[in-house]
């Protein structure tokens, strides 16, 4: 669809407009007195966040591409119908196929408080059957105030059940690794995947000094990130989830990803909302799941 075309049927003022982003991709971008925000057609993919008198909450690599088909690296990927390299065929992509699909928009909201909300959907295709052989609608909604909020919704359209895991996949930016700490799952038992995926336990807050890729289960609570570089704290709260992936790819990791900065592994690290190990979902003909993170950013004191 035309830009011009979309614009008619879903912009909001100049408050949330269709245009051509990076690498020609269309991107909504919202502008309001509450936060800015981006969120790319392809993958329905977040791409940054950034509340009024705050600094972006979201990171975007440098090196990343902005291809059709092509994931973006930071911000917020949707990582479904499974979450890691698919459990049975190696050959199919990493996370899913969401996040390479161009997604279509269904509705745009002025909502109270000059908040606005994008919905958009993905349906089942002939290539995503190919991948995944079920019936399914799935829609993504972004609720850009002074807080986002994204809500993965699966709709399981087939008449058989369907088993998924997921993630929204969240990028944050950081002042620096080190002078980092999360804390919110003191106490969690976590899936070590740079240990061969050895059962630990999470001893008190949790500082990142090496390659660090954790998905801790049984777990509802908020994460928080708490900057003493640029003091303050970003909130990670959720909804649908039991399970945080805690990621960082550290030196030798970055360095070998093409869309990844060799230094940029000390500016991010990613608090993921997920379905993943035991906490996969499965839906019977009909039924549907929610998957829902807020990102919200408070003073350091
Ligand atoms: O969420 C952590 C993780 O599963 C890591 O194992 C790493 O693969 C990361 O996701 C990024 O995956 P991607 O396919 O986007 O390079």
């Amino acid at each position: 669809m035309k830009l011009e075309t979309i614009n008619r049927q879903f912009a909001i003022d100049k408050q949330l407009i269709f245009i051509a982003g990076p690498g020609g991709l269309p991107v909504i971008q919202f502008k309001t007195r509450q936060a800015s925000a981006t969120v790319a057609l392809q993958g329905a993919h977040v791409m940054d966040f950034q509340p009024r008198d705050a600094s972006p909450v979201l990171w975007l690599s440098r090196l990343s591409h902005f291809k059709p088909g092509k994931a973006i690296r930071g911000g917020i990927p949707i990582c479904w119908p499974w979450f890691g390299n698919h459990p049975a065929d190696s050959s199919k992509p990493a996370h899913g196929f969401a996040r390479n699909r161009l997604w279509e928009v269904t509705a745009t909201h002025r909502l109270p408080n000059e908040t606005l909300q994008l919905q958009m959907t993905l349906k089942n295709d002939t290539e995503t059957r190919q991948l995944w052989p079920w019936h399914f609608s799935a829609r993504l909604t972004v609720t850009v105030g002074h807080e986002l909020e994204v809500e993965l919704q699966i709709h399981n359209r087939d008449e058989k059940p369907a088993t998924c895991s997921c993630a929204l996949h969240n990028y944050f930016v950081i002042s620096d690794i080190n002078d980092t700490v999360i804390t919110g799952l003191e106490g969690c038992r976590y899936i070590d995947k740079v240990a061969d995926n050895q059962p630990r336990l999470q001893q008190g807050p949790l500082t990142i000094t090496a390659e660090t890729d954790r998905i801790y289960v049984d777990t509802r609570s908020d994460c928080l990130i708490d900057d003493c570089g640029w003091k303050r704290r970003i909130r990670i709260a959720k909804q649908g989830s039991r399970s945080t992936v805690v990621w960082n790819p550290w030196q030798e990791k970055a360095a070998a990803m093409a869309d990844f900065g060799n230094d940029e592994y000390r500016s991010m690290v990613c608090v993921e909302t997920a379905n993943a190990a035991d906490d996969r979902i499965t839906l019977a003909p009909g039924e549907k799941h929610r998957l829902l993170t807020r990102i919200s950013v408070e003073p350091l004191c």
